[in-house]
């Protein structure tokens, strides 16, 4: 079986039910067992906390379920438009021709290539293509579709595992940067995140240090206001001050996480190059270790620019993960895989939304089954 039918297999619908009824059951063999448990022996203290240990674990792995079935349907939504865009014209491709002739492959690059995945990564792709087929002797193109998504998930998951995880430090706040350039959504996703953050039982600090733009810390404020983190800012001064005063509170009030916004102008490369330099010089004399992620924020619809913006900061600063925004908003959701291949930075986050639920730890299979499952 491919890897496609794998992944498949992993998100449907039936299976997830499936996958709830079994760990229900399993809840029910627990509770079964234990009550028989407990006729035969004198309930003791220690065996109650014991029970409930039990009946914890399989409770929480009915959330994580649940969850996870949550998580792939609200990918499935926010890669609409890219599967009604690229992938429909792809299947469009295969009912199109009988054979697989060298008309097709030129047209399925095309395709590929338009969907912002990137002109190096589909021509390295459709020559693994080639050879596959003459391997194979495939001639039937439906025969094909499978291998295609196999081969894209491949692109990503190729050589090295990019992790997707945040550092966090164990002793200290962890410090997370935001930069990208302008309107790429940097205090929408830090909005978010501080969101997803809060709720898994952090403690949040937003630093408004974007003083370049007027009313960038009041919307950072703001955030702070609907999510219910705390928020420090100052407009019009130094934003490496901003940090320091920002990082300091943290330490005193034992946050857990610092997101600190900032102000990403490329226009200026060397103004942009020395004010990281000197946060994050800042934060290193606060903080063991410094800054534990910069993350770099792109908007999925500025297509091949968003790689352009990506190897530019790349150049200038340490870039731990990408942001990649907006993806609910483009028809060419390719942008990731140019991404890996073209930067070989992990994303870590993709927002679906502008909502403060619409941000998602980046898993390549909930993407590629988004993205593909009308197409078997
Ligand atoms: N559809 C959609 N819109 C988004 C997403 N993320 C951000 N936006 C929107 O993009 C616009 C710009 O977002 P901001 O967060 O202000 O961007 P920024 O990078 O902080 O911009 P500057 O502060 O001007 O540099 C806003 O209208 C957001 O609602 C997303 O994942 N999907
Ligand atoms: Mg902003």
């Amino acid at each position: 079986m491919g890897l496609f039918s794998k992944i498949k297999n992993m998100f449907k619908d039936t299976k997830k039910e499936e996958d709830i009824e079994d760990v229900q059951e399993n809840v029910a063999t627990v509770e079964e067992q234990e009550d028989a448990k407990n006729k035969r022996s004198i309930e003791t203290d220690a065996k109650s906390k014991n029970n409930r240990f039990v009946e914890k674990q399989v409770n929480s792995t009915v959330e994580e379920v649940v969850g996870d079935t949550k998580n792939v349907k609200i990918y499935e939504k926010g890669l609409t438009k890219s599967r009604q865009g690229f992938v429909s014209k792809l299947v469009n491709l295969t009912s199109k021709y009988s054979k697989i002739t060298n008309e097709y492959f030129d047209e399925l690059e095309e395709i590929l290539i338009m969907a912002d995945i990137g002109v190096n990564t589909v021509m390295g792709f459709i020559d693994r293509l080639k050879n596959r087929v003459r391997a194979e002797s495939i001639t039937d193109p439906s025969e094909l579709k499978e291998i295609i998504v196999d081969e894209l998930f491949i692109i990503y998951v190729n050589d090295e595992v990019l992790s997707n995880k945040i550092n966090y430090n164990s002793n200290e706040p962890t410090v997370i940067l935001f930069i990208g350039v302008n309107g790429v959504g940097k205090t929408t996703t830090i909005g978010k995140l501080a969101n997803k953050l809060k709720d898994e039982g952090k403690k949040v600090l937003l630093v408004g240090a974007d003083t370049f733009r007027a009313g960038a810390v009041n919307q950072l404020k703001e955030w702070s206001e609907k999510v219910g983190v705390s928020f420090y800012g100052k407009e019009e001064s130094d934003p490496a001050s901003v940090v320091y005063d920002g990082v300091l509170k943290a330490k005193e009030d034992n946050v857990d996480v610092v997101l600190v916004d900032t102000a990403g102008r490329l226009q200026n490369k060397v103004n942009l190059m020395k004010e990281l330099e000197k946060m994050n010089k800042v934060i290193d004399g606060l903080i063991a270790g410094g800054a534990s992620e910069t993350l770099l924020v792109i908007d999925a619809t500025t297509g091949q620019n968003g790689i352009s913006q990506a190897k530019a900061f790349k150049e200038i600063t340490n870039i731990t993960g990408i942001i990649l925004t907006k993806l609910d908003g483009t028809a060419k959701g390719g942008i990731v895989l140019a991404i890996k291949e073209e930067v070989g930075i992990p994303v870590k986050y993709i927002g679906l939304g502008e909502t403060k639920d619409d941000l998602q730890v980046f898993d390549i299979e909930k993407y590629i089954y988004g993205l593909f499952k009308d197409m078997m």
